[in-house]
């Protein structure tokens, strides 16, 4: 029998060593599929006094991040996620158990969501093309405006209000529950490409407004990014 050149109470400690770390290492690094909390683009204060900083923080680090470490946790279940873009997600999300339509719609939601606020005067105004577009689909800006507040008061429960782009080109209105989208491969979802969506969840808006959903979205239009809203558009 050959004799490793190396005593056994050395190579044994020597080869569990490496384990070890090779253990810690993996368990300290996130695979690089996982999926990730964005930071918010700007700090929790930036848009009072419309939304209150303390609603802001338990929002983006509990509620959104709670959605990423639970669709996180499904992937161990459903491989394919490791293989998709948060966003293709969304136009295959039929082909996914409802943890994953839920959590998934989650971070694709709130992530949209930040990136089409900004502080109150920061956001700038649509663009020519989009405001002849809205004109062209709803008569007037206000108009517009108008029949996504009736959307987003009328949602029961919980759920988003959203300014979509149909695929035949149009604008137009529409609403979702839970944590849906206009993008999800479902038969009840009127699809199309989201240029603003707005969320109506309790979690949104109750510390400040509590029942008065209407004003909480009367309020917000002074936080739309026309700017993340004309990019949308124009892509
Ligand atoms: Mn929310």
């Amino acid at each position: 029998m050959a004799q490793s050149p190396l005593p056994r109470w050395f190579t044994k400690p020597l080869l569990g060593a490496v384990a070890a770390v090779l253990l810690l290492l993996g368990g300290a690094l996130p695979a690089a599929a996982e999926f990730a909390l964005p930071p918010l683009p700007y700090a929790a204060e930036a848009l009072e006094p419309v939304i209150d900083a303390t609603t802001m923080t338990i929002h983006h680090d509990r509620h959104h991040g709670a959605y990423v470490a639970n669709l996180n946790a499904q992937i161990a279940a459903n491989p394919k996620l490791a293989t998709l873009s948060l966003e293709a997600l969304q136009g295959q999300i039929a082909g996914f158990p409802v943890a994953v339509r839920n959590n998934g719609g989650g971070h694709w939601n709130h992530s949209q969501f930040w990136a089409a606020m900004a502080p109150v005067g920061q956001g700038g105004a649509p663009s020519a093309e989009l405001l002849a577009a809205i004109e062209a689909n709803f008569g007037s800006l206000e108009a517009m405006q108008k029949q996504f507040n009736q959307a987003a008061a009328g949602r029961f429960g919980s759920g988003w209000a959203w300014l979509i782009e149909k695929p035949n080109g149009s604008l137009a209105i529409t609403s979702t529950a839970n944590q849906d989208n206009p993008l999800m491969n479902l038969p009840e979802i009127e699809r199309g490409t989201p240029l603003l969506g707005l969320d109506v969840w309790e979690h949104a808006y109750y510390l400040k407004y509590q029942n008065r959903r209407p004003d909480y979205i009367a309020a917000w239009w002074e936080l739309v990014n026309w700017d993340e809203v004309n990019r949308r558009f124009a892509a």
